[in-house]
């Protein structure tokens, strides 16, 4: 059981960097077909499967998918052990059926659990909890385990940049560490210390609150018109943070994910209309 896993998370793995659309660690798609897009999931299965239902990979051969903070929510063990990883590993799965189509981008739970720093969600240390259930059922595999998921988690791509010009990552640095944010991630090959604050991943996936000067200086830099983000929580299932900026959350009732025609140029506005409440899907 344990080595099926292993092998999953490994070719998980191997599917990340082979992605034919990746250049460094940034994922880039055409200007053709469409996308599908959701904000943090965090362990809600039953928004996993609706986002699944509606991009019906299947049917639309040139429609993509992105994910994000799958891990950290949803159910428990008897103990009180996340077992969002389950989620995670069902993702995965998804992902090697369509290895091209499935991106999977990293997110700030994601560099917690590479770096094993501490992540707080509703009151408790992620990791702890998360590594609780995994040693529960693993036994005494849950290392090999969680060195896997590392491995898988550590091999996502940053971002998502389309051809036209709609950015999608988890978050963007934060105001006071943007001079500190090194762009050369997007295209070098990551170490470790990058998902430690202060380096550029964690930066790219834990900022919160930016202005809108940041945002026009990070669209400039990265020659885009439109940012997509998750992160930031979001009661209703989205927010308009910014002149550019559309905010998602899937990881509840009220989450919503975002359709995007990837042939069109778009504007905030057609893009807000393009927001579906996963409540509706199924
Ligand atoms: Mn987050």
């Amino acid at each position: 059981m344990s080595q099926t896993i292993v092998d999953l998370l490994n070719r998980g793995a191997e599917a990340n960097r082979a992605d034919k659309f990746r250049r460094g660690n940034l994922i880039c798609l055409p200007a053709k077909g469409s996308l599908v897009v959701t904000g943090d999931i965090h362990g809600h299965r039953r928004n996993f499967e609706r986002a699944v239902a509606f991009a019906d990979l299947v049917s639309n051969p040139d429609r993509h998918l992105v994910l994000q903070e799958l891990i950290h929510g949803g159910p428990e063990d008897s103990r009180g052990g996340c077992l969002s990883y389950k989620l995670l590993f069902d993702a995965v799965g998804y992902k090697l059926s369509f290895p091209d189509r499935v991106h999977i981008i990293m997110g700030n739970h994601d560099t917690s659990f590479i770096s094993n720093s501490e992540v707080m969600k509703d009151g408790r240390e992620m990791n702890r909890s998360m590594r609780l259930a995994l040693n529960h059922e693993f036994q005494q595999a849950g290392t090999e385990v969680e060195l896997a998921m590392k491995q898988f988690l550590f091999s996502q791509p940053l971002a998502v940049r389309c051809d036209n010009k709609i950015w999608l990552s988890h978050s963007l640095p934060s105001d006071s560490y943007i001079d500190e944010f090194d762009q050369r991630i997007l295209e070098r090959e990551l170490i470790m210390s990058d998902c430690e604050k202060p380096g550029s991943v964690y930066l790219l996936t834990w900022g919160r609150n930016m202005s809108q000067s940041l945002l026009d200086k990070m669209a400039k830099l990265f020659d885009v018109d439109i940012f997509v983000l998750g992160h930031q929580p979001q009661p209703q299932g989205w927010s308009r943070a910014g002149e550019n900026l559309i905010i998602i959350a899937s990881d509840h009732n009220h989450g919503c994910l975002l359709s995007v025609d990837l042939a069109k140029s778009c504007t905030v506005e057609m893009l807000i209309n393009s927001i579906v409440p996963l409540a509706s899907i199924l």
